[in-house]
């Protein structure tokens, strides 16, 4: 019988490696609210993203709400409809209006130069994603929230670990948000962070982390609970160790899979943009018109041959229920998205993924030719 393959499978170092830190955590009775493992995995994320403060959380999604939350927004938010739904779900959640514009052919990501026509007075801040890890146009897009005073949050869920012309991408922005979930290429089973620039900001998220809490007498906001644990960060600490080890295996991977797919007519794999130091997070393709079969009708026959790819994004987030009445949801306004999310297909791609088992997943896509 032939083994399914899954778009992921989460990298875990040996168990024995895990048990010194479970000893430890089991020794000293600290299980969560900012123990040494916690501290630990903080300060080692902030040496790595350039010496920005980092402040852990339970997951990607309250890492987003949090850093919205810190933000201060009110009105309308700039984003885009193509991304995990976390991302304009924690934009709802925060009150907040969320106005989609359209993307860019070549990354998938934000259309900078189609923000400024989607500003009113009521903007008040940018959430972008660098989608699959690919950054954003930063540049453009810091020099528009500078003009019209609007505060800039990346989705940067995929963006673990990438460098962006020698500078970590999550330099960029007032608050960067990370995702350790299971399936991204950093997990602590789950996880998060926010990434920003200043000790005031961290200081503040630290608080609105712990349901607002400063000291034991003094409760100045409204927070949640959104604390990772001992277990989660002494994890972080061990993955971070063979990190970059990870991401050296997907790019062989990454490799394979663009010499093998270069001559299929009609499926496009996404550039590797100059001045980035990927971390090969996902491996998205595009079936266009020319392969001849729908997407929908390779993930199908794919899904027969125990092949479990992911379509990373659809549906359109500008599509759900709660968004497609709004003004910016409108077809017109998002070609590029529309046509993105009926084409893409997200291969499987995790450092352990065999030979055999790529032949495997290549050998249907080819077999069209
Ligand atoms: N922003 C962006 C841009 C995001 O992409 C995400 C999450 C977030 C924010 C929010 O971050 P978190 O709150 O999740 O930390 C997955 C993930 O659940 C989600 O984290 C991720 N983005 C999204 C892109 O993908 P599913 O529904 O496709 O995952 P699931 O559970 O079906 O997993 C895919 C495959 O991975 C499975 O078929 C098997 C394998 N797998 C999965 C898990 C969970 C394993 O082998 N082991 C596992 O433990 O959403």
């Amino acid at each position: 019988m032939t083994n399914s393959i899954y778009v992921s499978r989460p990298f875990l170092p040996d168990f024995g490696e895990m048990l010194p830190l479970l000893q430890d955590i089991w020794d000293r009775r600290v299980l969560t609210n900012g123990g040494p493992y916690h501290q630990e995995l903080e300060a080692a994320l902030s040496e790595r993203f350039d010496g920005r403060q980092v402040s852990l959380v339970a997951n990607g999604m309250l890492a987003l709400t949090v850093a919205i939350d810190a933000a201060g927004l009110e009105g309308e938010v700039i984003t885009t409809p193509y991304s995990f739904v976390a991302t304009t779900h924690s934009v709802k959640m925060g009150q907040l209006t969320p106005v989609f514009v359209d993307i860019k052919p070549d990354d998938l990501n934000i259309d900078p130069t189609r923000i400024e026509a989607a500003i009113t007075p009521r903007t008040c801040a940018i959430v972008a994603v660098h989608c699959y890890g690919n950054p954003c146009n930063v540049d453009m897009i810091e020099d528009i929230a500078k003009r019209h005073n609007l505060a800039v949050i990346y989705d940067a869920a995929h963006a673990f670990g990438v460098r962006f012309n020698g500078r970590s991408v999550l330099s960029f922005g007032d608050y960067a948000t990370l995702s350790f979930h299971a399936t991204k290429v950093f997990n602590t089973f789950e996880g998060g962070a926010i990434v920003t620039g200043t000790s005031e900001n961290k200081a503040h998220i630290d608080t609105l982390k712990n349901f607002g809490i400063t000291s034991e007498s003094s409760i100045p906001e409204v927070g949640g609970n959104a604390k990772m644990s001992e277990f989660n960060a002494a994890l972080g600490t061990l993955q971070l160790k063979h990190f970059d080890n990870v991401v050296r295996q997907r790019g062989i991977i990454d490799k394979r899979y663009r010499e093998a797919l270069a001559d299929v007519p009609g499926i496009q794999c996404l550039p590797i943009p100059v001045g980035v130091e990927p971390n090969f997070s996902y491996f998205p393709i595009l079936v266009t018109e020319e392969y001849g079969e729908s997407r929908d009708q390779l993930y199908n026959r794919m899904k027969e041959d125990s092949i479990y790819t992911r379509r990373y994004f659809f549906p359109l987030l500008s599509g759900l229920p709660m968004y497609r009445d709004l003004p910016s949801a409108a077809a017109e306004n998002l070609p590029v998205a529309i046509r993105a999310a009926e084409q893409v297909l997200c291969l499987p791609i995790y450092p352990d993924l065999s030979t055999e088992d790529q032949d495997r997943i290549i050998e249907p896509i080819r077999r069209r030719i």
